[in-house]
């Protein structure tokens, strides 16, 4: 009875029972505000712990990822009792690790633009989420991380489970609130959301002592913490509008361009901007690159979309930034996958023009002609109205020509006729029946960048992945976390053979929550990313990334985790046949496909080089005449 009563809390099987959604309590939130009315708990004593599921509940939370531990209890117990009466409706999902649970936060964030929300207990538990928050912040995705704390007098003694959160996660967390002050906390929670999520979204960790969950107290139903200085910047943001000056400039360096490229970063997503970036770009006819944050931004497939550029961009990508002469970065920093050698980035642009919500990306790598802080869509509206306004008209149809002639000669290719399972196959095989409709969720590595360059996205938000960070091990966790966020969407976790190993507890965690997520192991026996600098940058010495003698088998790993199926695919003739089944079949399911081991990322800028160095392998044409020799280990990155 115990046994089923705690599986039914956390939401296991019965996930189908959530009653809110995010943005009808927002709206509720802001008619309260309008209506000056009264919380109907206002007023209410109640504990600590059940102040912050209020609170929770206020702010349109509708699923919880976490672990639980002594510190944590209060909180636990309070979402306990609140689900008894609730129908279920703050499931929480417990992983097999807390970095399991930070990655399933990040990864519901990512798919459904809401706060993802971990709750997790003090000292390890704690600890281990310093890698997601890291990630998330990295990444600027918005969650709440809950840390049970010891006890307020027992904080600085050592006491059991004690970790200093506050001065591990200010390092990497866009905010960290460590509460001391019992009456504070109800302001304290619905703040952090509030950090989270406005703005550069990102990370914001509430460490609470276990005195606190348990304190007794008034709740207030309203009210957040003063934070003046926070809340003027996010203001001028909101108010930021572009001057007519500034869209007068812009639009005659336009006037002037003949070859326009916009540069479209996570920035775009983040600040759901998509729609307006394609509007932006169809209007002017303007061709877009993406940055890997940024995939979805406009349809891969669509007539301007010119895919992923930087380090492992397509070459067409690549050579479109080197030919243009117009540059918008739109939600893009520049950073070293991109600009690894930011004198000669788009060194042919006349004029480089830059959109971000953060004031301090602007000439932060590379020096721009114009730019703007402010809202995206806010900007690219005003800036398309501008130009509809005062009848902009280019003719970029050489540009445009160019650009598909690109596509054309440069396209993504590999070898088709060689006898071993090449992964980009898989891929392409994948893809031709999910059509950029599934979620893509990935670890890193090799099969991180041939998802990137072979999946299509037909939208934002369907492309999960460990951007800046580049962590390991984030695949399986955000794939489940995404499936809880897109209970109908198909979710796939393209994955490493190393990659997988990192969060491999989570296997169980698709199954325990019967959750459809299909799950892909690109068995390259080893760490490919690594192995290709390896050979590289140092003669081909594989160092610590050979797994050809590792024994596991990871079939029997899934099929020891549940899974009903999993399947090996060593064949190249057996590929189109299983990989149908394997998408098709309803439940949880596992592939694990035995790829060339030395197949490689193709095309690769070294780390500081150019885009005209770009090195596209043996099956894509390049622009370079002589066979550019890559940097040694002294002048990598
Ligand atoms: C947590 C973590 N540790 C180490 C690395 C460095 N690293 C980057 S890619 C890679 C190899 C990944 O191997 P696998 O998951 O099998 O992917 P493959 O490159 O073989 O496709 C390593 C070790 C990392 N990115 N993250
Ligand atoms: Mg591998």
């Amino acid at each position: 009875m115990m046994c089923r009563m705690a599986r039914q809390d956390t939401g296991a099987r019965h996930l189908g029972a959530r009653a809110r959604t995010a943005s009808l309590s927002a709206v509720k939130d802001i008619h309260d505000m309008l209506n000056q009315r009264a919380h109907p708990l206002a007023g209410t004593t109640m504990s600590g712990a059940e102040m912050l599921v209020q609170v929770l509940e206020d702010e349109g939370v509708d699923t919880l990822f976490g672990y639980s531990g002594g510190a944590i209890l209060p909180i636990y117990d309070a979402v306990f009792r609140y689900n008894q009466t609730h129908e279920n409706a703050m499931p929480l999902i417990v992983p097999a690790n807390e970095q399991g649970a930070g990655f399933m936060a990040a990864g519901f964030a990512r798919a459904s633009g809401k706060v993802g929300v971990a709750v997790v207990t003090s000292g390890p538990g704690a600890t281990n989420m310093v890698t997601p928050v890291r990630d998330c912040m990295a990444d600027s995705v918005p969650i709440v991380v809950i840390c049970g704390q010891v006890p307020t007098t027992a904080i600085g003694t050592d006491a059991f489970q004690e970790a200093p959160v506050p001065s591990i996660m200010g390092a990497v967390a866009k905010h960290v609130f460590l509460i001391t002050d019992p009456s504070r906390l109800e302001a304290t929670v619905r703040t952090a959301f509030e950090i989270a999520r406005t703005g550069r979204p990102g990370p914001v960790v509430l460490d609470i002592p276990k005195d606190v969950q348990n304190w007794q107290g008034v709740f207030r139903g309203a009210g957040r913490l003063p934070i003046p200085g926070y809340r003027q910047r996010m203001n001028r943001l909101e108010a930021s509008k572009l001057p007519e000056a500034a869209c007068a400039s812009f639009f005659a360096a336009l006037g002037a361009a003949e070859r326009p490229l916009l540069y479209a970063g996570g920035g775009v997503v983040n600040g759901s901007a998509s729609q307006a970036v394609r509007d932006f770009a169809t209007a002017f006819q303007i061709p877009v690159v993406t940055t890997l944050m940024g995939i979805g931004t406009v349809d891969t497939r669509g007539p301007l979309a010119m895919r992923m550029l930087g380090m492992h961009g397509a070459a067409f990508a690549n050579y479109a930034v080197d030919d243009c002469d117009f540059l918008m970065s739109a939600g893009a920093r520049f950073d070293d996958r991109v600009a690894g050698n930011p004198v000669r980035f788009a060194a042919k642009a006349r004029f480089i023009a830059h959109l971000d919500i953060d004031g301090s990306e602007i000439n932060k790598v590379k020096r721009v002609d114009w730019s703007h802080v402010g809202l995206m869509v806010d900007a690219l509206q005003v800036l398309l109205e501008y130009g509809k306004r005062i009848g902009f008209r280019r003719d970029f149809t050489a540009w445009l020509r160019h650009c598909d002639d690109l596509k054309t000669t440069y396209a993504m290719n590999y070898d088709r006729s060689s006898d071993l399972i090449q992964p980009y196959y898989v891929i392409e095989e994948i893809n031709r029946l999910t059509q950029g409709e599934a979620i893509i969720a990935t670890g890193v590595g090799q099969h991180q960048m041939w998802a990137a360059q072979y999946f299509d996205f037909c939208s934002p938000r369907l492309w999960l992945t460990s951007g800046s960070m580049g962590t390991m091990g984030f695949g399986l966790p955000a794939a489940v976390g995404a499936q809880f966020a897109e209970r109908k969407r198909l979710v796939i976790d393209i994955d490493g053979d190393a990659s997988i190993r990192m969060n491999i507890g989570e296997l169980e965690t698709v199954t325990t929550y019967d959750l459809p997520v299909k799950v892909v192991v690109l068995n390259n026996c080893g760490d490919g990313m690594v192995k290709q600098w390896q050979k590289l940058f140092h003669k081909g010495r594989l160092s610590a990334s050979d797994k050809s003698l590792h024994t596991k088998d990871f079939v029997k790993a899934a099929q020891a985790d549940g899974f009903k199926y999993a399947v090996r695919l060593e064949r190249k003739a057996d590929v189109p046949r299983v990989v149908e089944e394997f998408i098709r079949f309803p439940g949880p399911a596992f592939l694990e496909v035995m790829i060339d081991q030395d197949a490689g990322v193709y095309p690769m800028v070294g780390p500081g080089q150019a885009y005209e160095d770009m090195i596209t392998g043996e099956h894509i044409p390049s622009r370079s005449k002589v066979d550019v020799k890559m940097p040694g280990p002294s002048e990598m990155f």
